[in-house]
């Protein structure tokens, strides 16, 4: 069974307590505190695998529990951290706090996010030493850790999702496209769960192609498999819509459209999504009479005149007319002329044109604390930046030095570390903060 929610019950790790020791040395009669800081409790860290399909492991296993921190001993020792626990789950992943808000985006094979944090080791005695004060008895407590209930959601990412009636043939060109091997059979809701094909546009060039479950009218009041499964299509870039060309041109112009206002009442950006009109089984029209079928289907739809079902189906850039792809998915026929529309109209990584859109894509994730602000660690092809900061503006103001000190001050205390080296961080690279570049020495 395809999993694509799940609650999980996360409880980090709580830290360790300050240790009360005094030094005691043979001729140092009154030895000053010695009591070491309690290690800091471990944190829960979710990361994108790519080898995950489905969210199925983390549903067996919904309690996501980090170790506690080590309690401070004598000789100023300061007690061991606790381990964060690391938890694999698929691209596309994200985490909603229970007020179903969005919290974490995990798009990125690698994408990393602290989910609950680990308690703050408390200070040892040492710490708590003053003028007044020589032998403080006084140690801290080590914070608890963070404990929340949140929901994970899967929503697949692929460059296009295949769209229709169910038995139109969305597997079956899903097949003749990508390495994927979905089944396909000559009955309605075959498919039941989202599959991802690879398709190989050039040797260097791939795109993800994802096939759902057929979709009714009435879907939105539970026809048929229902809505639920338009979740994965919001994340496609493109849709391929697949129609059954060997239907009367009226009735299959009129399915059209109704899938297209059941997309509509689900979600009116998902309708609005650029679009492939993709006429199959064109094997069963005589080959003398295809041509001229395929300009009726083109004369229905523009027929329609500017409806929102066509405002962004494909169309030739010269002539404005719309490109309609005929396939069969029995013969083959036409599937290379698909395929070489899908390398021409989905657009390259490279030519995403907005720069934070690119920057999220190697997006690392550390959701604020209940009010606080939220820390961001991005990178870029130079170093790594940080950004939500409160200090952004005291970095910006101070000297080259302070600036330093105060940068690491903040990376330690919010243990930003492990985050900025699993986002590429090595000694040498440049940690960006406003327009500061800082370099790293870690
Ligand atoms: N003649 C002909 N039959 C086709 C063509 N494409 C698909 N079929 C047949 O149509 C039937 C349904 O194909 P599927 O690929 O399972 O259709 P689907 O849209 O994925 O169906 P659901 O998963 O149930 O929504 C199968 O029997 C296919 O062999 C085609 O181009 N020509
Ligand atoms: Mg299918």
């Amino acid at each position: 069974m395809f999993s694509d929610r799940a609650t999980i019950y996360v409880a980090a790790g709580r830290g360790g307590d300050g240790a009360v020791a005094f030094r005691r040395e043979k001729f140092v009669p009154r030895g000053g505190p010695s009591g070491g800081d309690g290690g800091n409790g471990g944190s829960v860290v979710l990361v994108a695998d790519a080898s995950l399909r489905d969210l199925t492991a983390v549903r067996h296993h919904p309690h996501l529990t980090a170790d506690d921190g080590h309690g401070g001993e004598g000789s100023n020792r300061t007690g061991a951290m606790g381990v964060d626990l690391v938890v694999p789950v698929p691209v596309g992943t994200q985490v909603l706090d229970e007020e179903e808000t969005l919290i974490v985006d995990l798009a990125k094979p690698g994408a990393t996010a602290i989910i609950a944090h680990g308690g703050r080791g408390g200070s040892g005695n040492r710490r708590f030493r003053t003028a007044v004060r020589q032998a403080p008895r006084t140690a801290e407590l080590g914070g608890l850790g963070e404990e929340l209930t949140l929901t994970l959601q899967l929503k697949l990412l692929a460059d296009a999702a295949l769209l229709g009636f169910p038995n139109i043939g969305k597997s079956s060109l899903l097949r003749r496209i990508s390495n994927a091997k979905p089944k396909v059979a000559d009955y309605p809701f075959t498919t039941i769960e989202p599959v991802l094909g690879v398709v190989d546009l050039a040797v260097d060039r791939q795109i993800t192609v994802l096939d759902v479950p057929g979709l009714l009218e009435g879907a939105a009041e539970g026809h048929g498999l229902g809505l639920d499964f338009l979740a994965h299509l919001e994340r496609a870039r493109l849709l391929l819509h697949v129609v059954d060309a060997s239907l009367e041109v009226e009735e299959a112009v009129a399915g059209f459209v109704a899938i297209h206002t059941e997309l509509a009442n689900y979600q009116e950006a998902l309708a609005l999504r650029p679009r492939i009109i993709v006429l199959n089984r064109i094997d069963l029209i005589p080959e003398e009479d295809r041509a001229e079928r395929i300009r009726a289907f083109t004369d229905a739809l523009t027929g329609l005149g500017d409806v929102p079902a066509m405002r962004n189906v494909l169309r030739d850039e010269e002539t404005g007319a719309f490109v309609l792809v005929p396939v069969s998915c029995a013969t083959g026929e036409g599937v290379p002329e698909l395929t070489s529309t899908l390398a021409r109209v989905v657009p390259e990584p490279e030519a995403v044109p907005d720069v934070e859109e690119q920057l999220a894509q190697y997006l690392v994730y550390r959701p604020g604390r209940a009010g606080g602000s939220q820390v961001r660690v991005l990178r870029d092809e130079t170093g790594v930046r940080i950004v939500g900061t409160p200090i952004e503006d005291a970095v910006q103001k101070a000297t080259d030095d302070y600036a330093q000190q105060l940068l690491w001050e903040y990376i330690e205390e919010r243990r930003l570390l492990p985050l900025m080296v699993r986002a590429g961080a090595k000694k040498g690279i440049i940690v960006k903060i406003g327009d500061r570049e800082v370099p790293f020495r870690v």
